[in-house]
């Protein structure tokens, strides 16, 4: 039996997601489209199998062949970011964060990450989460003339709160993180330096940005944002005692058995990731940003930075052309552009409404957008923003500019 067969609702569904993901301009900047081989692993048989504990210390039989496939994905993991120790079973970079804190944190140790309205992530201290409940969070966020990070004001906050882990990462950044600096001032205070690079992690591979194994005490990432591999975490780390406590963090700390399946695709991801063709894809990644923000500043846009050295860009809308993130998110998705409102630097409107939107080329350009492609996208973008067209004539347009592309699936 199949699918079509057996469940027609879900079919239904699938088809038609398949179908908005074809005819959309995708700008969500922490999605991508993975390999044909990517969606085979993660399709595969692997789903079948269980296989608490780690590769040839399982608490199951039957492991040898999924004890080969996390070696492999372990193997090459530490190949790709230079680094001794890898755990790669965390299910998403949630469960890999909260691993990294139960690993080296006690409830009510002081942590000091990046506020979540300046660009940081849930899991780096905010209040409704794990790791602004179980912790003691203080947050940094950006100078408010560069709208960067600025590491005299972190290092002043840090002597003054004394943290024990200094987090750094962040899911709405548009600029490089010196992770080197951030080594210096958790040296200063006596901090760990866990850096979560999540959205970073194909642009580090590629060699593009820092690689924060080389000055972190700690590394987390996901899978699936620009390293384009399967949705899931990952742990990395040089030091073996860390290393050790991690693993039982994982398991049997916070999570049952791995999810072999995603495993696989994972091992994949970073095969993928470590030839020649993905360094040229992300080098691509960051023209299209540098090209789409560049377009947008020309047409009046406050680009938050002036620019970026990343995937993202980060537009104040409400700025602009005063209508909020959200009206701009949705304006937006009425004629097959996808993306997500985001807060900016001292945003006066609540996080459910925001003056900005966030916007990623990770997964137009794997679908062969070059920058003249997302010159076109900031002028698409602006006719619907300004009311310039009719939506439908804009939405033909947009959609013209997909329609002929592969979808890889
Ligand atoms: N929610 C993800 C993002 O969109 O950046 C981060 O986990």
């Amino acid at each position: 039996m199949d699918l079509y067969h057996d469940d027609i609702e879900i079919y239904k569904i699938i088809s038609k997601e398949k179908h908005r993901q074809k005819y959309n301009v995708e700008l969500i900047a922490s999605e991508n489209f993975v390999s044909k081989a990517v969606m085979q692993a993660v399709g595969s048989v692997l789903t079948n199998k269980y296989a608490e504990g780690y590769p040839n210390k399982r608490y199951y039989g039957g492991c040898k062949y999924v004890d080969q496939v996390e070696s492999l994905a372990i193997e090459r993991l530490k190949k790709l970011f230079n680094v001794k120790f890898v755990n790669v079973q965390p299910h998403s970079g949630s469960q890999a964060n909260m691993a990294v804190y139960r690993a080296l944190l006690n409830h009510g140790d002081v942590i000091l990450g990046m506020d979540l309205n300046a660009g940081g992530h849930l899991t780096h201290g905010y209040k409704l989460s794990f790791s602004g409940q179980d912790y003691k969070a203080y947050s940094y966020g950006l100078n408010s003339e560069t709208e960067m990070l600025d590491y005299e004001e972190i290092r002043q906050l840090a002597l003054k709160i004394k943290p024990k882990m200094i987090v750094a990462g962040a899911s709405a950044y548009p600029r490089k993180i010196d992770f080197k600096k951030f080594r210096k001032i958790a040296d200063e205070v006596g901090a760990y330096l866990f850096v979560d690079m999540a959205h970073i992690a194909g642009l580090v591979a590629a060699g593009l940005h820092q690689n924060p194994c080389d000055w972190a005490d700690v590394v987390s990432s996901t899978t699936h944002k620009t390293l384009r591999g399967p949705r899931g975490g990952i742990i990395l780390t040089n030091n073996e005692d860390i290393a050790k406590k991690i693993n039982k963090a994982v398991f049997p700390c916070s999570q049952g058995g791995p999810l072999m399946h995603i495993i696989a695709g994972k091992a994949v991801c970073f095969k993928e990731a470590l030839c020649d063709e993905f360094k040229i894809y992300q080098q691509q990644v960051i023209k299209n940003a540098q090209a789409l923000a560049n377009q947008l500043m020309k047409l009046g846009y406050h680009v938050i930075s002036n620019g970026t050295d990343n995937h993202i860009v980060l537009v104040d809308v409400y700025k602009t052309s005063n209508i909020s993130g959200k009206q701009a998110e949705q304006l937006l998705e009425k004629v097959n552009i996808t993306c997500n409102k985001n807060a900016v630097v001292n945003d006066t409107l609540p996080p459910m409404v925001s003056s900005g939107i966030r916007l990623g080329t990770p997964a137009m350009t794997t679908r062969g957008f070059k920058e003249k492609d997302f010159i076109k996208v900031a002028n698409l973008i602006d006719e619907t923003l300004k009311n310039k067209r009719l939506l439908k004539d804009i939405k033909k347009d947009v959609v013209d500019m997909v329609k002929d592309l592969d979808l890889i699936m």
